[in-house]
């Protein structure tokens, strides 16, 4: 695997299913904060997708021309629409962030700073950093969701706080060699976990999350319920394994 020895782009992949007005703000606020810097506009549609959020994805050319790409996605759920996004992208990096606003696209800056700086290193948002937070998250959520944070920075021996958020920077060349398994959103746990394993360094930024605006969560408590395997089976398994064939052995 060749890790990038420079930023030269962001590829923003932006999952869409029931999000409306929150796409055209993440828009307004990319094209603000990044424009520069932003390369690909990778949006993944699926059939769930409602006519009008279909739209909504249509209108990004406004801001951001022949940058944005459509993409109908084939594997089903999160993880498939994400797992096909990185096959797709092209600039030297890629921010994994979703449509609903709960991925603060005023981050985006701080998240391409640090990849000018160290383009090797994953970058990833997190919750429970100093300076970042919940609300509107349930006490309940919240209890749950730091008992997970610890019994991963346990098993995986690391400092990081916040290993289930979905809101990350990656060289691209690093997701292109990485053999993913994650259908739903387990996936986005699963991206922080096998790149930890394979040594790859890891830096968290700090964010607050607040509940989306508009649209409906596609995450469920039975897909919650798989995180636990997603956590055991990536500690267990060699991490050469989480390579595809055509990379093992030449890292
Ligand atoms: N293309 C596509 N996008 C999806 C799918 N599932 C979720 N998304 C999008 O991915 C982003 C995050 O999904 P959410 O369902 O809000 O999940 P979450 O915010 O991680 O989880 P909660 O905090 O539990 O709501 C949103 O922009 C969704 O529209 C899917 O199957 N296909
Ligand atoms: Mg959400």
């Amino acid at each position: 695997m060749q890790l990038p020895e420079r930023f030269s782009g962001a590829t923003v992949i932006l999952p869409a299913v029931t999000e409306t007005d929150s796409i055209a703000q993440t828009a307004d606020i990319l094209k603000k904060t990044s424009d520069a810097d932003i390369e690909q506009v990778l949006v993944v549609v699926c059939d769930r997708t409602t006519p009008e959020t279909m739209k909504r994805c249509e209108d990004l050319a406004t801001w951001f021309g022949p940058r944005v790409q459509i993409h109908q996605q084939r594997l089903p759920f999160l993880g498939g629409a994400m797992r096909e996004a990185f096959e797709l992208a092209s600039a030297s990096h890629v921010i994994m962030m979703a449509t609903d606003l709960e991925t603060d696209p005023n981050l985006v800056p701080a998240f391409i700073d640090i990849a000018k700086q160290r383009p090797q290193v994953v970058v990833t948002a997190s919750r429970w950093a100093q300076g970042g937070g919940f609300s509107g998250y349930g006490r309940v959520r919240v209890a749950a969701n730091w008992v997970f944070q610890h019994l991963t920075s346990l098993l995986y021996q690391t400092p990081l706080t916040d290993a289930t958020f979905g809101y990350r920077l990656f060289p691209t060349a690093l997701v292109q060699a990485i053999d993913w398994e994650g259908s739903r959103h387990e996936f986005l746990l699963e991206t922080v976990l096998k790149p930890l394993r394979l040594g790859i360094e890891v830096v968290e930024i700090p964010t607050y999350w607040a509940p989306r605006p508009d649209g409906e969560s596609q995450n469920s408590l039975s897909t919650q319920a798989r995180y636990i395997r997603t956590l055991l089976t990536n500690r267990l398994a060699p991490p050469n394994s989480f390579l595809r064939i055509s990379q093992r052995g030449v890292r």
